[in-house]
């Protein structure tokens, strides 16, 4: 397969059959127009001014998905209840100061921006999102995690091959991965890649607390192959929705346009959250749905 099936936002953000059929199939759905492009520029401006206010003292990491290198780090540990800014590699000199422009040195943002910030809670709670994640299955859905991708120009890392149920590990498995293009996403600028159907395949791994460690535990070994994987370019406003067992990557930016993205992930309450997963929410922090 080359080309992944497009379809067009529905007014309600119902699921047709069609819609249902490419879903079961391939494991990701490609929707034009879910978004406007003033809701995804609301978005580009506020995290703007969540980076010009940031302190820079504020124990930074580097986040690369290769090693697991931020594993070790409390700032990662503690920011799954937090809006942390997670910065590329050597965007900070020794002495924690950028060495690049700040808005060219931000990785990614996360993992709370739907619950504390006021502009990503109403992007992660429109009503036709909410109608999409029941119609995709989900009973009870919980917003767990949020992140803002940056992939700066020619900076922009790689992410390798994951499946997010990794990560956001349920039993059941209900993770779904809701991925905004809040700019044009191409080849060349890294957009998304995944490998369509893959998601019939058992869950690789899981990166889970043992004891007071974060480790990654192989489970089964990968009947997928990487080079099947197919660009998922996508429009300004299209949203990508990803079954949380699909596995998927992204190439670096190598273009002079960055590739700012919003990938909010939720899981169904009625299925039980594995209490060793990494992502952890304060007493004060409990898993909201997509009520306001
Ligand atoms: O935006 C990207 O490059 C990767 C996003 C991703 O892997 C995810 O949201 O699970």
């Amino acid at each position: 397969m080359s080309e992944i099936e497009r379809f067009s936002a529905t007014p309600d953000g119902d699921l047709t059959d069609t819609m249902k059929t490419a879903w079961n199939r391939d494991g990701v759905l490609m929707i034009e127009d879910f978004s406007t492009a003033q809701e995804c520029q609301a978005l580009i401006e506020r995290v703007r001014e969540i980076i010009e206010a940031y302190d820079v003292s504020d124990a930074p990491t580097v986040f690369e998905t290769r090693r697991q290198m931020h594993a070790a780090a409390d700032y990662f540990r503690t920011s799954g209840d937090k809006i942390r800014l997670f910065f590329e590699d050597g965007a900070l000199d020794d002495e924690g100061r950028f060495s690049v422009d700040r808005h060219q040195a931000v990785n990614k943002i996360g993992h709370a921006l739907h619950d504390l910030d006021p502009v990503f809670s109403d992007f992660s709670r429109k009503p036709q999102l909410a109608t999409l994640a029941v119609d995709l299955g989900q009973a009870d859905p919980g917003l767990i995690q949020s992140m803002f991708i940056y992939k700066p120009p020619r900076i922009g890392g790689e992410v390798n091959c994951h499946q997010d149920a990794t990560f956001l590990f349920t039993r059941p498995q209900s993770c779904i991965g809701f991925w905004f293009a809040l700019e044009d996403a191409t080849v060349e600028n890294g957009c998304l890649q995944a490998i369509p159907g893959a998601h019939l395949a058992p869950l690789k791994e899981r990166f889970h607390y043992d004891n007071d460690d974060l480790v990654m535990e192989d489970l089964s070994p990968p009947l997928w192959n990487e080079s099947d994987a197919v660009p998922l370019e996508a429009k300004t406003g299209t949203l990508v929705v990803l079954h949380g067992q699909l596995p998927h990557l992204s190439g670096a930016n190598t273009s002079d346009k960055p590739r700012r993205a919003y990938a909010l992930h939720t899981i169904d309450r009625a299925a039980e959250w594995a209490p060793d997963n990494w992502l952890r929410r304060g007493p004060d922090m409990p898993l909201r749905g997509f009520a306001q």
